[in-house]
Parts: C-alpha cells; structure tokens; sequence
C-alpha cells in the first residue's frame, strides 16, 4: 500500500492536511508492511546473535534508505509542505544499549541482513531501556526513557514460553522488529518480553522494587547493581532471555528437520560478551530433557556456541556467586558443577576453573571452554587476550582464538547521518562504495584536487551549521559554528579518560586568560552517560558541567573557548554530533579500550583522530599514516607494564610539571567552587593525587602537546581538508559488512 492510501484509510485525509504525527503513523504502517514482503536469508545452518543490547536507534529514516524508498517519500512530502526531517523527531528512540556493545549489535544484524545470510537476533524488550540523563545543578539525574507506545516498531508474535525459576516461573512472550538492510533484505530481532511488566512500579527517577521480578524484569536495561537485588535482578533478566532464546533455536531448528544430534550444522549462537554466557547450560539442560545423555549434549553445545569478549575490565568479567546462581537458576547449577568437575579433571592450573575459591562462577570460563570460537574485536585487544589476559587459556586452546575488528554500518553512518558527504562522494567514484565500501579508496585521486578540498570543507561547515541549529532547538546550546568542533562522544569511564580532556580545558583557560589566544576559537563537546552507582565517572560529569558555565561567564575566555556537554547523549545525537566533527577524541589509556567504534564513524566523516595506540586506533593509524593521525601517550605494553610493577603515582607527576599542578589543583578552586560542589569537586581532586587508576596524569603532558600540534595544522585549511579526504577514503576497511562476511568465513561457516 502506498503512503496516500493508508492516510485516506487512516484519517480520510490528504497529506497536506495531516500533523506530523498522522504522518509518522502512516509511514510506521507503511515501512512495517514493505519490510514484511522483502527476502532473509535462507539455508540449513542458522545465526543466532544472542545480546543483552542492541542498541538499534530511530529507524524509520534508516528503513526508507534500505527499502530504497527514502527520497520518493522525502519528496512526496515536500510536495506537500512538509519536512521528513521534523516528522522524524516525533519517533521515540528506544535505548536498548548502554554503549559500543549495543550499537555493534545493532550494525551487525544490518550488514546480516544486507550481505543475505540466515541469521537473526534475540534479546529482551527492556520498556524503558537504559536511563534517561537530564542535568540539574550540574549533576546528572536519571529518569526513565520510554519509547513502546500503542503502536511500534514491535509486532507481538503467538511464540511463548514458560522460563523455570527458582520457586516459580514466568511466561515469556516474543515480540519482532524487522530489520532491513540496503537492496531490500530483511532479518529479525526476537526481544522477548514478561506480560507481567507494571511501569507503575517506578517512582522518584529510576527506583523500583528490585525484588518483585514478575512486575520488573524487563524495565529497565542494567538496573543499577550495586547492590545484592540489582545483581539477581540481572540474573533473572539474563536466563529469561537465554532460556526463551535456547527453546526458539530448538524449535526452529526442529522445524528445517534437525534431529539435534546435529544441531550443529543447523544453528550458531554468537554470545556477545559474557551476558548471555547461560544459554550454555540451558542448552545441556534441553538436550537432556530430550534424552540425549551429557557428554554427548556437552558436545553438541561446545560445537554451537561462540563467544565474543568487548572488554579487558577485570570489574566487567562477570562473576556470579554460586548462591546468587543456587536461588535464581537452580536447575542450571548441576550442570555447572559438572562442567566445572571436567575442567577440573583435565587442568591443574585453578586460574582455568569456572568455579573459583570464593564460590562465585566466572561466566566467560564457561564460554571459553565450552565454546568453539574465542574473538577479540581488534587486533590489539586480541593480543592482549592471547598474550596476558586470556593466556592461559590461549595455551591450551590456541585454535579457538581469532580476531574480528569491529565495523560499523556505512547505511546508517554515513548515508543516513550525512547525505552531503555521501552524495559528494558518489558524484566523484560512483555508488559503487555503498555496497564496496573498500572503493572509498577511489577518493585518493582526489587528495591534491583543491576544487574536491574545497568542497569537502564546505560540507563539513553545513554539518556544522546543521548542528548548531539542531541543539539551538533542542537543548537551547549555543554554537560557533565557525569554531574547531572537538568532540568525544562515549561512555562515561575513568578509563576513557574525559577527566584528562577536561585537564586540557582549564589549561587552555588558563593559556587565553594570560594572552596566549587560539588562532581559531575552540569548541568541546561531550557527550556521555554516566552508569546511576558510578560516583567517580558523575563526578567528572559535574567537573565539566562546571566548566561549561565557568567559561560561558567569563568574557575574558568565551570568545574563544566553549564547552559543551549535550544532555541525554544517544544514537539521534551521534548521528548529528559525529558529520559535525573536526577532531575526534580516542584517548583511552592504551591497552583499555577494547576497539571503539566512534573512531570508524568519525573517521568515514572525515575527522581526524587525536587517541592513543589503543584498541582500533591502531588499525586506523595504520591504514591513514601518521600525517592523517595525531598519537600521543604511552604504550600498551608500557603501561601494562606499569600495571605490573605498580609503579605509577600519580603524585609523582602532578609534582614534577606547573602546568599540570596548575590544572588538578583548578578543580578544588574557589572560582569552581563557587559554581560546583565542594564534596564533587574534592572527591575526583583526591581521586587523581593519590589514585588515578587509569593514569590521567601519566599522558597529560604529550596528550596536551599533540593537541596543540593537530590545532596549529587545522590552521592549514588545504592541508586540513587532505587530512579528511585520506581518513575518508580509507574508512572501508571498517564497514560492518567486511566484520560480518570474516565472521561467516572463519567462524560461523553458514
Ligand atoms: C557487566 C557486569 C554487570 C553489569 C554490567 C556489565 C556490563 C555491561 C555492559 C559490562 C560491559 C558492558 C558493555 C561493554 C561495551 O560496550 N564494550 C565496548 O564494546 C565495543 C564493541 O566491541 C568496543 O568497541 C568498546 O571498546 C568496548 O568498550
């Protein structure tokens, strides 16, 4: 049905007529039912991508580009008078993701789809998704972020089952979205959900009873789990998911003739991180429901699941204690124990058992043992796993390891974020790259073209401009928009380091107050949320809330210094904030940052990195060459090393250097303790003197000089530009479908 007919049939209107809500509507009906008719992949052998998060985004433009439909409907529209852009304003975005783990799961099951494999995901449909941020008085406050409304992106599905808990259990129900991907294929995303929900249960932000599990289980992604009900809370969430997943890929694969014997050659299930680390055992448990005897189901699984590590955090390595396990899935703590007992009859090395002395349960053991496939997500970090972190497992199964370098979906990153860039880049090398992305090298040609240059730069000042306009209207910030745009954009944690760019914020400050003024005034932007327990990271939070209205006060500095931390930071924004860039900021104490994959959108945006050797930067840095790259800091191997001998005091440094004195001891002044709070302020103070886990101060001094370095360079606009052209060009390395067709070849084989 075409748009026309279904507004007739809706509200017996013309689209002149209609609110950009109707419209909205209309075009919700119409993108579900054309993405109904398009084709999935096939075959025997199928892909589950099993994943607390997804953290799919808007997707009603992103839809419109892959049906291939987007500007008959953009024009149709204007036809009428009106603006897809403001109708896409009113689609709630669901957070289904916390970060970089969600959103790559988002922009893999995009290129499954795209690339025609048969493969689907499944994770859970959290009502309110992750929080809300709004600032108050310079601190973050957390409200829920609601986004299922009457009608959806969700269709409900009859596919229920019932999920077995200790003492009781709970009906599950699956709801789809439809994924589409470019040229008209289609995958799905099976989130399964409770009936039982009641939203009502939240009051005063994000509190809720933690221990009635019918009425709470998927309201919220990660609750906070500080606390011993926080943590069983995620329990349940995560066997909710993987038992109801487990019995849909039985099922499924029941229905294409599987005897499970084989199941194997009839399912994979990637598990991403170790949150999904269950469905091992509760696959066991199914087969031996169905007759199959232990040591073949321990085989069977091992040949079907494999397992994807996002992080080197020893915090993030889930840990459950075996009491937590023995409440919520007791049924699954026989078979633990027996997967635990042969690892332990084969290896002496206790560091390898899944069980360790303080009875708690190490989920990615489970993984590595019982999985056939062990991946890091860039080379680096695969290393890392190989050579320290994983070693001793990587010495008894050395053929499980492999890397797989994250990707991103250049549909959504570059076609849908900004399609100036993109149609400049198809008049020049053709359209070629949108199913190629490795023909962005094309652009190379053009890298002593000034005509190209210039117009390279000129698209770049609309993004700008777009920008501005867009948080003028949302969020009353305003912007220079003929200002360098210098933006980090990610989770809040110590380890990625926005205290170290805050550091270099009051330096400058410092610089423009005695006369030393920037050639070209500044911007910074952040923007990031901070998890609700994690005092330290809302901390560095308010340090730069305060900055902001520090700087935005004082006429001195404001002319050429701005600071800006967007509220509520998700995937709408990046979409704006990332075509918008001149510098991007990747600098994460190297060896930390697992791969990062603002750095690749950035990059295909044509922005330049100032990072560390860390987690995909080092990739990057390879492919651009270091004209094209600004690196400081120290080496992974350096600071593990640092790590290992303890050696690092962070005392040391703030002593030895003026200006970085000068900075720490900012934080604690009375002209920012005038605008922030004292118990704030002295806590993050005393937290980088006497702790600085992640050794802020360490890098300080080279970050602020490459920093320096690459604001003198941008002065060069042509040589800028040529920066841009080259990051731009060698992007295609890191679209998702090249991720997505090494996982089929080396891993998933379908
Ligand atoms: C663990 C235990 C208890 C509660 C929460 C968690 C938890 C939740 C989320 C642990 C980790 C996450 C998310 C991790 C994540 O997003 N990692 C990022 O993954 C990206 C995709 O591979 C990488 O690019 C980033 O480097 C990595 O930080």
């Amino acid at each position: 049905m075409n748009l026309e007919s279904i507004i007739k049939e809706r509200f017996d209107k013309s689209v002149g007529d209609c609110t950009n809500e109707e419209l909205y509507y209309a075009l919700l009906e119409m993108t579900k039912e054309m993405a109904k008719e398009k084709v999935s992949g096939k075959g025997k052998k199928k892909l589950y991508y099993i994943s607390a998060e997804f953290l799919i985004g808007k997707l009603l433009s992103n839809n419109l580009i892959n049906l291939g439909i987007y500007d008959d409907v953009k024009e149709l529209l204007e036809k009428n008078g009106k603006d897809l852009n403001e109708i896409e304003t009113i689609e709630p975005e669901p957070s289904l993701g916390n970060g970089g783990l969600g959103r790559l799961a988002a922009c893999f099951l995009d290129s499954i789809a795209t690339l025609g494999l048969h493969g689907d995901g499944i994770g859970l449909n959290y009502h309110y998704g992750l929080f809300r941020q709004i600032f108050e008085n310079n601190l973050q406050k957390e409200t829920p972020n609601p986004w299922i409304e009457k009608e959806s992106w969700l269709t409900k599905t009859d596919k229920v089952y019932e999920v077995p808990f200790g003492g009781f259990s709970l009906k599950s129900r699956m709801y789809d979205i439809d994924v589409t991907g470019y040229d008209s294929r289609t995958t799905k995303l099976h989130l399964f959900d409770v009936e039982t929900v009641d939203e009502s249960i939240v009051s005063g932000g994000i509190d809720f009873d933690k221990e009635d599990i019918a009425k709470n289980l998927t309201l919220f992604l990660y609750p906070d789990d500080s606390d011993e009900n926080g943590q069983l809370l995620r329990i349940y969430q995560q066997y909710f998911m993987v038992s109801s997943g487990a019995r849909l890929i039985l099922d499924e694969a029941e229905e294409r003739g599987c005897n499970l014997h084989d199941l194997a050659d009839y399912a994979t299930i990637q598990i991403n991180d170790t949150h999904p680390t269950m469905v091992i055992p509760e696959l066991i448990r199914l087969l031996l429901e169905r007759g199959i005897l232990m040591d073949e189901a321990i085989a069977i699984v091992s040949k079907t699941c494999a397992y994807t590590n996002h992080t080197i955090l020893a915090e993030a390595l889930e840990k459950w204690p075996v009491r937590y396990l023995e409440k919520v899935v007791p049924q699954l703590m026989p078979i633990i124990y027996e997967l635990n007992n042969r690892v332990k009859k084969k290896y002496t090395d206790q560091t390898v058992f899944i069980i360790d002395e303080s009875s708690r349960v190490h989920m990615a053991h489970i993984d590595i043992h019982y999985g056939y496939s062990v991946n890091g997500v860039a080379y680096l970090h695969t290393e890392i796993l190989k050579n320290s972190e994983l070693n001793n497992f990587y010495r008894i199964y050395p053929e499980k390891f492999n890397n797989k370098t994250n990707g991103i979906t250049f549909r959504r990153w570059l076609l849908h974020c900004n399609r100036k860039l993109a149609d400049l880049v198809e008049e020049l090398i053709g359209e070629g790259f949108k199913k190629d992305a490795m023909e962005l090298e094309k652009l190379a040609a053009f890298a002593e073209d000034a005509a190209v240059l210039e117009r390279l730069v000129n698209v770049k000042w609309d993004c700008k401009l777009r920008l501005k306009n867009y948080l003028k209207q949302t969020q009353g910030i305003e912007l220079n928009e003929n200002s360098i745009f210098d933006i980090q954009i990610k989770r809040l944690h110590e380890y990625k380091r926005q205290q170290m760019n805050a550091l270099y914020i009051i330096h400058k400050y410092f610089e423009i107050k005695e006369g030393k003024k920037p050639t070209t005034p500044i911007t910074v932007i952040f923007g990031a949320k901070a998890a609700p327990a994690y005092i330290i990271a809302k901390d560095i939070i308010h340090l730069i809330l305060c900055l902001q209205q520090l700087i935005d006060n004082d006429p001195d500095v404001s002319p050429y210094l701005k600071v800006v931390m967007v509220e509520n930071y998700n995937v709408t924004l990046a979409e704006k904030l990332i075509p918008a860039a001149d510098i991007h900021e990747q600098i994460s104490l190297a060896s930390k940052e697992a791969s990062g994959t603002s750095n690749m959108k950035f990059m295909l945006n044509g922005a330049v990195a100032l990072g560390t050797m860390d987690g995909a930067n080092v990739e990057i840095a390879e492919l651009v060459g270091e004209d094209n790259i600004y690196i400081f800091g120290e080496s992974s191997d350096a600071v593990i090393e640092h790590y290992e001998k303890a050696d690092y005091v962070s005392k040391d440094y703030y002593e030895k250097d003026k200006d970085i004195q000068r900075a720490v001891d900012f934080i604690v002044s009375d002209e920012m303790l005038k605008i922030g709070r004292e118990e704030n302020l002295t806590r993050l103070y005393n937290e980088l003197l006497k702790k600085d886990w992640f050794m802020t101060l360490l890098d300080f001094k080279s970050y602020a000089e490459e920093k320096e370095k690459a604001l003198k360079e941008y002065e060069d606009r042509g040589k800028w530009a040529k920066k841009m052209l080259i990051n731009i060009s060698k992007a295609g390395f890191f679209s998702s479908d090249r991720t997505i067709a090494q996982y089929n070849d080396e891993v998933w084989k379908l």
